[in-house]
């Protein structure tokens, strides 16, 4: 289904012309209303005029969030605070937060932003959605809640922690998609099998709107077949908006872009250099209409690639690959590369083994260690020290093939580690203690 299917299925051509055109709007106006883009514009010695194709956006030096911070709260907005209409900020977990702020304008376009993504995923005015995500600061909830408000379907604003009211409110209200990371909604699963209520009760439920954490096919299989849904992934940031970036269509063939709103680029992380279409690399995206704060090239530290091809579902906006991991939450063990979800993928993938993982990394006089901690779906295999012997053994040579090291294995009983509302920490990094 179609929320705007002139904009979303709009032709190439066309498309790099708007993009072209709203590039140029949003380099002048960063620079007439941004002191420190005024600056960074000059010393790169680009203007709007300069901006002739689509490719001199490689001219113009990347945003960080390092930037954002050093300009807390307010220093990147390109409105006085009586023109916004919200403040959002990002749930960082070191330092300053990253504060962002909407014009009525901005909140107007987010809304329609994420009414494509939802209704792109199935979501129609019919449906009886309930948001799992927490209130907040945080832009998931809300984001949500005004693009599916916008799309015309019944909001259930009933947010993250009170997990057995949200499942009461999900039988009686018979709610038909849910809204929460895929974590959460796996916890909400494992849940609501601990209460006097058959499953049944949920028959509502067949669509899970998920985002803001990764997911691999695995863990999404895992959720689906517990609660009997059809779960999609949608992709944003706080600092460029919230939820409404992008996001999977029924195809499930990548993540549509918003690419009248958004321009991403793929950029090597290290020399900052752009890579060719289908390449892995860190994802860099420009804003193309924001008002509040706007961003140019900010570097979003995913890490993601592009495929320009037109889907199955007609729509045209570039789409990108699942999130593949973040650049600054690679860990890096005795010299190689691992992402969480390379191992997600491999321990979720085992039927014995549940969706909840922790990962730990040690440093053992000059080398690095990583265990990885799971949870058995069924305790009494417990009973069996043989049979716990021979998963773990299939654990740890699955996890070297696939990363490459070797690592320990700790298998726990099930719902033994911490469960989490909002996104899953599932690192430990004990390498600087
Ligand atoms: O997580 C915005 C959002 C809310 C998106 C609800 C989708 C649904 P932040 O809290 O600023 O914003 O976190 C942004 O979360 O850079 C990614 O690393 C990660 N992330 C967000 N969506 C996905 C996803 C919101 N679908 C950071 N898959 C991003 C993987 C995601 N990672």
């Amino acid at each position: 289904m179609f929320y705007q299917k002139e904009i979303e299925t709009m032709p190439r051509s066309e498309l790099d012309a708007l993009q072209l055109e709203r590039l140029r709007w949003t380099v002048d106006y960063c620079y007439r209303n941004v002191p420190f883009y005024t600056k960074r514009l000059d010393e790169a010695g680009v203007t709007a005029e300069n901006i002739k194709s689509l490719d001199d956006i490689r001219r113009i030096p990347p945003t960080t969030k390092a930037d954002l911070r050093d300009n807390y709260p307010f220093g990147m907005f390109a409105q006085p605070m009586k023109n916004m209409a919200r403040i959002h900020a990002s749930s960082g977990t070191t330092g300053k937060p990253t504060v962002v702020g909407y014009t009525k304008n901005d909140v107007d376009n987010w809304a329609d932003c994420v009414a494509r993504i939802v209704a792109a995923a199935g979501a129609t005015a019919d449906d009886v959605v309930q948001i799992s995500f927490g209130y907040g600061m945080f832009t998931g909830a809300l984001g949500l809640h005004y693009g599916l408000e916008r799309l015309g379907a019944t909001v259930v604003p009933n947010s993250s922690g009170n997990t057995e009211k949200a499942l009461m409110y999900m039988r009686d209200f018979g709610t038909t998609a849910l809204v929460a990371t895929p974590s959460y909604a796996l916890y909400m699963c494992e849940i609501a099998k601990e209460q006097p209520f058959p499953m049944s009760d949920y028959h509502k439920l067949k669509l899970g709107l998920f985002g803001s954490e990764g997911c691999t096919p695995e863990m999404r299989a895992q959720v689906e077949k517990g609660w009997g849904l059809f779960a999609t992934d949608n992709y944003g940031m706080s600092e460029l908006m919230g939820p409404g970036v992008s996001g999977e269509c029924e195809e499930r063939a990548g993540l549509h872009f918003n690419e009248d709103f958004f321009i991403p680029e793929i950029v090597n992380s290290d020399t900052l250099e752009n890579l060719p279409e289908g390449s892995d690399g860190e994802l860099l995206v420009t804003t193309l209409c924001k008002e509040g704060i706007p961003l140019l090239r900010y570097r979003t530290r995913d890490i993601t690639c592009l495929n320009y091809d037109t889907c199955k579902c007609g729509r045209t906006g570039v789409r990108m690959d699942k999130v593949k991991g973040r650049s600054d939450d690679m860990l890096k063990i005795r010299g190689v590369n691992v992402f969480p979800s390379q191992i997600e993928s491999v321990i979720v993938g085992n039927e014995k083994i549940g969706g909840h993982y922790q990962l730990v990394v040690r440093r053992d006089g000059f080398s690095d260690t990583l265990e990885v901690k799971v949870e058995l779906v069924d305790s009494s295999l417990l009973e069996s020290y043989g049979a716990i012997e021979k998963l773990n053994r299939k654990l740890q040579k699955d996890l070297q093939t696939m990363l490459g090291i070797q690592c320990k294995v700790s298998i726990l009983e099930p719902k033994s580690l911490e469960r989490f509302v909002g996104k899953a920490q599932r690192i430990v990094d004990l390498r600087n203690n």
